[in-house]
């Protein structure tokens, strides 16, 4: 396969992305392959694999299942240095820019620099950001959550997270999240950037918010929780993945 971020800013010359995350702990490994499957068909351009609370072989496992099977990119979303797999495509290698303890900003990075090299895979640099409510992620990486109502917050972190060099720029409400992150706050961190891979989850569940997270500037727009909650995972993308297409094209 082609190197994942030319394959991810080859579809983005042309129109937006979905990718859906899939929490190695909720399900078994083939139980991930057939909702991965489903998924694609729905139109998902890539799967996460990533949760809070993961162990390394449910990792693993889940990765191996799906490189076997699947021919979209696997990415990893880690929750801590458990989270690596040589089965993987690639990894956001990500920091935590707003959690106030130093591991989750440099601390598990370097923990996990040497197992991600000799993993061999892609490495994907990324700026990650927690917006209120925050959810299980909010917590447990003890993160300053950015109030919805300071929509410049996240913009200035993400310039900070470009001139360092990072090419994407997470802003998370948290898996989950009742509300998911304000569309102007998408907006003036899209602008504040230049060349940056802007990446928004957390509380999207249907084509609306899609849409609105897309047209609002976000690149990527991850949806996780819906694929748990849904029978129809099929036509639920579906529904996800034609509003990002659209906001692509107005
Ligand atoms: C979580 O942003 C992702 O990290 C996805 O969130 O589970 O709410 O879709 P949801």
């Amino acid at each position: 396969m082609e190197m994942v971020e030319e394959h991810i800013k080859g579809i983005l010359k042309n129109r937006k992305i979905h990718f859906t995350l899939i929490d190695p702990d909720e399900q078994t490994p083939q139980e991930a392959l057939n909702i991965a499957e489903e998924a694609i068909l729905g139109g998902t351009d890539g799967i996460m694999i990533g949760g809070s609370t993961v162990n390394n072989d449910e990792v693993d496992e889940t990765c191996k299942i799906l490189s076997e099977n699947i021919e979209v990119p696997i990415i990893l979303f880690p929750g801590n240095i458990n989270s690596v797999s040589k089965y993987a495509d690639a990894i956001f290698f990500m920091s935590y820019l707003n959690s106030t303890n130093p591991y989750w900003i440099y601390g598990a990075q370097a923990l996990a620099a040497p197992i991600v090299r000799q993993a061999g895979i892609e490495v994907l640099p990324m700026g990650y950001m927690v917006v209120q409510p925050g959810g299980t992620v909010g917590w447990v990486g003890d993160a300053k959550l950015v109030p919805r109502n300071k929509p410049k917050i996240p913009a200035a972190y993400a310039m900070s997270a470009e001139l360092l060099g990072m090419r994407f720029f997470y802003i998370e409400a948290g898996s989950g999240a009742d509300k998911p992150i304000p569309p102007e706050m998408v907006g003036y961190t899209k602008k504040a950037t230049e060349d940056m891979i802007i990446i928004v989850g957390g509380g999207i569940r249907d084509g609306e918010a899609a849409y609105t997270a897309a047209k609002a500037g976000g690149d990527i727009i991850v949806t996780g929780t819906i694929v748990e909650e849904t029978n129809d995972v099929r036509g639920k993308i579906e529904e996800i993945t034609s509003a990002i297409r659209k906001a692509s094209i107005e």
